[in-house]
């Protein structure tokens, strides 16, 4: 069986519970195939000069049979590539937020070299029959650059956030670089179709690329396979916590609590995608439209904090303050905040159990590549009295969750409508969504994206490298 190398812009000890996201779905597949974590180490090299970064080696620890290998970067690097081209260019870019977006040369440099510093790092590592699956959009030029150095390995890449349409792509003065390094890959996955056809479309448009099939595109000399591959959780685990210690006091305490009141429930990094305040907007909407609910719907939003060093993400907490505060002076009562606005990060154990108390998920985003709050929420609810989840068409999981109630969170009215219809809901219509929610993303789960993927790269027929 063939090593599995995982590469990413961050590590995680797969071991412990709290690592969550990436390193739940590769966990299996690492241990399995005693295989190589490689990524940034999250700490910046002593000396703040790019060169120590540039010579300064790798850390390798074992972590059970599996290898985790980190570097550092110097702040140079993590100035230009993690907080100007990944989080200042590409994330709002692939967002559809050109508006935000800043198009600094200096970033696409420094991203190019932690691109060729992660390659010559990496490739003392390698050993000729390792699988390579790279992921997200801090890492598009990787195969490129290890093909580069001789590396004629498979590599896959997965796309963790949304492709944008051909034109928004095209916005990025070095769109045509990022495509033709995409193309020194096996195989490209995708979370959902419409990230493909974008891809496609794009890959055709600006690169003339011939499709000989709907998973093959022809360009530069190569063929590069593609492919919807939409994440999923750990749906066994996630049930699991739901009826451990910490999930069940959570439970229990959020029902005493919150007794008389209807809860709708937020949960997301504070990111300007996921559509915060527009949601504040809807639910104000709500209180406004249907008398019913004040004094009696009361939505909590946690709201972890995020990339607090990048700046549009400063605007965007001025703006929940201030959202917040206008709500609850303008409908709370001596007994009742409509709002509760969480600044912070809440245990993931602990996270359940609010999910299960839940009457309503609030999960609209504006652009969103998967949204796994989503399919958490359904994992967690009691299938006997589930809550009921409203989701934006915009989130990558709207292909896949066609019974939750589908919003477009731009429309402030169609979306107070969906969340009092969610609450007004009768029992058997939710059970019969629950149910029909549950079995999707059951089967889909996350071992389910992780070995379809890997096969796929596994048997994806190999071009000669660049
Ligand atoms: C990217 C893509 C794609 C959130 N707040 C807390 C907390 N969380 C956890 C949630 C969930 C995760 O963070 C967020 O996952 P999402 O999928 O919603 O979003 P991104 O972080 O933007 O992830 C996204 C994903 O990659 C996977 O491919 O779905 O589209 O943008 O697991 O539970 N966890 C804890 N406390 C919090 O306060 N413990």
């Amino acid at each position: 069986m063939s090593r599995l190398v995982v590469v990413s812009n961050r590590t995680a000890d797969p071991r412990k519970p709290a690592a969550g996201g990436l390193a739940v779905a590769v966990k299996e597949s690492l241990q399995q195939t005693g295989g190589v974590w490689f990524g940034w180490s999250g700490r910046l090299a002593e000396d703040a000069g790019s060169e120590a970064a540039h010579t300064a080696g790798t850390h390798v620890q074992p972590v059970g049979n599996v290898t985790l290998a980190t570097l550092d970067l110097s702040r140079e690097d993590y100035e230009t590539y993690y907080l100007g081209y990944a989080n200042d260019v590409l994330w709002p870019v692939f967002h559809y937020r050109l508006d935000l977006a800043n198009f600094d040369t200096r970033f696409a440099a420094g991203y190019r070299r932690v691109n060729q510093l992660f390659a010559q790092k990496l490739l003392p590592l390698l050993k000729p029959d390792d699988l390579i699956w790279v992921h997200d959009y801090h890492l598009i030029p990787l195969a490129a650059e290890l093909r580069a150095l001789g590396v004629g390995n498979r590599i896959g890449f997965f796309l963790h956030i949304p492709m944008p349409p051909p034109l928004i792509m095209a916005a990025i003065p070095e769109h045509e670089w990022l495509m033709r390094s995409l193309f020194a890959y096996d195989l490209a996955g995708f979370q959902s179709q419409a990230d493909v056809t974008h891809f496609s479309h794009y890959a055709e448009a600006e690169a003339h690329a011939e499709v000989p099939s709907p998973e093959r595109l022809r360009a530069f000399n190569r063929t590069l396979r593609v492919g919807a591959y939409p994440i999923g959780i750990d749906v066994d685990e996630f049930v699991r916590l739901a009826h451990a210690k910490e999930g069940l006091d959570m439970f229990g305490w959020m029902r005493e609590e919150y007794a008389r009141r209807q809860l709708l429930l937020g949960v997301d990094r504070l990111d300007y995608s996921k559509g915060l305040p527009q949601r504040l907007y809807a639910f104000r909407e709500l209180l406004a439209r249907y008398p019913e609910t004040r004094n009696s719907a009361t939505l909590i939003q946690i709201a972890s904090p995020s990339r607090e060093d990048v700046g549009a993400y400063d605007e965007l907490r001025r703006q929940m303050d201030s959202l917040c505060g206008a709500i609850n002076g303008d409908y709370g009562e001596l007994d009742w905040m409509p709002v509760r606005y969480i600044h912070r990060n809440v245990a993931r154990r602990r996270l359940p159990g609010l999910y299960r108390a839940s009457r309503v998920a609030l999960v609209t985003p504006l652009r969103d590549g998967m949204n796994l709050v989503a399919k958490e929420f359904i994992a967690a609810q009691d299938p006997a009295d589930p809550g009921m989840l409203v989701l934006s068409r915009f989130a990558g999981a709207a292909e896949q969750l066609k019974e939750a109630l589908m919003v477009n969170p731009y429309d402030t009215q169609g979306t107070a409508q969906a969340i009092q219809r969610a609450l007004t809901m009768p029992l058997e219509e939710r059970i019969s969504r629950h149910e029909a929610l549950l079995s999707r993303i059951r089967k889909l789960d996350v071992h389910w994206w992780c070995s379809t993927f890997l096969q796929a790269l596994k048997h994806v027929e190999q071009d000669m490298p660049l």
